[in-house]
């Protein structure tokens, strides 16, 4: 049976990972942190009772910035393959906390490679390192390849900017099978909700529900190559298991803005919307509703009044959620691993955006029960 050690197995690619490897048999190992709550919420559905015969997922306590903690699960577990999937992810916050980001996504991924080394295993265990299209920040070409240049734009893309070349740097010094996976953003039900998709199609639900009056929003004209998180999860398993370690661009090969996007999950709880004014004068306005759409959405959902009048403002520009500097526009061309890999997208930008709005419709409901009977309910909405 193959073993695989998963770090940032509590995240949404995380969790989907350790499902797909679980379903190809491994045993698999998962790195967590230890935290003041549960924070397994996203792999409980997966979770075995540590106490049972033949378990096959296994949970460590331990953290990138934590050298001797890593030798020691590396050591212990002599896992065949380690996805390095444990970060800082949030762009934004890096720039709030630049050194913690470096420390976590830079020198974790060194500190990985090094216990690699360190114990012998470089024959052993093969390496996936979750980079990443911010890489591309300052764009030189578009679209973006395997080959165009790198200009980093946020601290968490200088972090993943080491993490990238010091993968390189161990495959070439001493013959670590290691690749970067130069993944563009792909998002799901499990993204975290400070992250914009998520943020539009929760807020949006509750917004529907009366649970939240507006959606605000930073840069309405970002563009983006969004795929699904679980199609991508398949093409990092998919890297390991060639005969020679390669670094490949994953992306879908189509691009939206971020006001594309709230235009499509709106229509997902049939809603139109209308756009007037500019920059941070930009407003969204409903335009329509469609109540059969509504409806259709959950059960539950007929016994709630809509609340929502044609006009109402419900999307508006802050600049707080501006970055100090921005990527504006990226888009992958995904050849090589359609190639190599032979691996194609199976969920459309479409699809993905009505499978969130309509999870997240279920969660606002759930809410909104809770808030009819009186309990208080998290208003957070970064
Ligand atoms: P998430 O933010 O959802 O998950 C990050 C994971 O890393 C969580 O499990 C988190 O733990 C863990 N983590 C954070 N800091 C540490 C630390 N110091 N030590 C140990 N674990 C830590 O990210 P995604 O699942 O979306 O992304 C996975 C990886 O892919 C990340 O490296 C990200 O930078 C990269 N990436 C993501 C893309 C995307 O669009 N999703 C695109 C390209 C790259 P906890 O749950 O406790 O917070
Ligand atoms: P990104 O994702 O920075 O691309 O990094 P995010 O969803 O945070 O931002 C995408 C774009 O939307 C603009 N935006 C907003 N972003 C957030 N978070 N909140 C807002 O209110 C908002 N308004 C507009 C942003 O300015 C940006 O242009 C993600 C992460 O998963 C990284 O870890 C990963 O490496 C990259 O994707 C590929």
């Amino acid at each position: 049976m193959k073993k695989a050690l998963i770090t940032g197995i509590t995240g949404q690619d995380g969790a989907y990972l350790a499902e797909f490897l679980l379903e190809k048999g491994y045993e698999v190992h998962g790195i967590i942190r230890r935290a003041s709550l549960f924070n397994t919420d996203r792999i409980d559905h997966l979770y075995q009772d540590p106490h049972a015969e033949n378990r096959r997922l296994f949970l460590h306590y331990g953290d990138l910035t934590d050298s001797t903690n890593l030798i020691r699960i590396i050591q212990d577990v002599k896992p065949d393959e380690i996805y390095n999937l444990a970060a800082q992810s949030h762009v934004k916050v890096s720039f709030d906390s630049p050194e913690y980001t470096a420390n976590t996504d830079a020198l974790g991924t060194l500190r990985i490679l090094e216990a690699i080394r360190l114990l012998g295993l470089e024959k052993h265990t093969r390496f996936y390192q979750a980079s990443t299209s911010e890489l591309y920040g300052l764009v030189q070409e578009v679209p973006q390849t395997e080959k165009t240049p790198f200009y980093p734009r946020s601290p968490y893309a200088c972090a993943k900017l080491y993490a990238y070349w010091i993968t390189v740097n161990y495959r070439e010094a001493y013959g670590i099978y290691g690749c970067n996976g130069i993944l563009f953003n792909h998002e799901s039900p499990l993204r975290g909700e400070t992250f914009v998709t998520r943020k539009i199609t929760r807020a949006l639900s509750r917004i529907a529900l009366g649970l939240q009056e507006k959606l605000f929003l930073g840069n309405m004209d970002a563009k983006r190559d969004w795929g699904h998180a679980k199609d991508y999860v398949e093409m990092q398993w998919l890297m390991l298991q060639q005969d020679e370690p390669k670094d490949f661009v994953i992306a879908t090969g189509r691009q939206f803005s971020v006001r594309d996007f709230v235009n499509e999950a709106a229509k997902g709880i049939g809603l139109s919307l209308r756009w007037e004014g500019s920059g941070v004068d930009e407003k969204g306005i409903v335009d329509g509703i469609d109540i059969d759409v509504f409806n259709s959405l959950h059960p539950t959902a007929k016994s709630f009044v809509n609340n929502l009048t044609e006009g109402d403002v419900i999307v508006e520009v802050d600049p707080r959620y501006f970055r100090p500097t921005e990527v504006e526009t990226l888009l992958g061309d995904p050849a090589q691993a359609k190639e190599k890999l032979g691996w194609t997208p199976k969920i459309s930008f479409e699809e993905m955006v009505v499978e969130m709005v309509r999870e997240d419709f279920i969660l606002a409901s759930k809410d909104k029960v809770c808030q009819d009977n009186g309990f208080k309910v998290c208003d957070y909405n970064e």
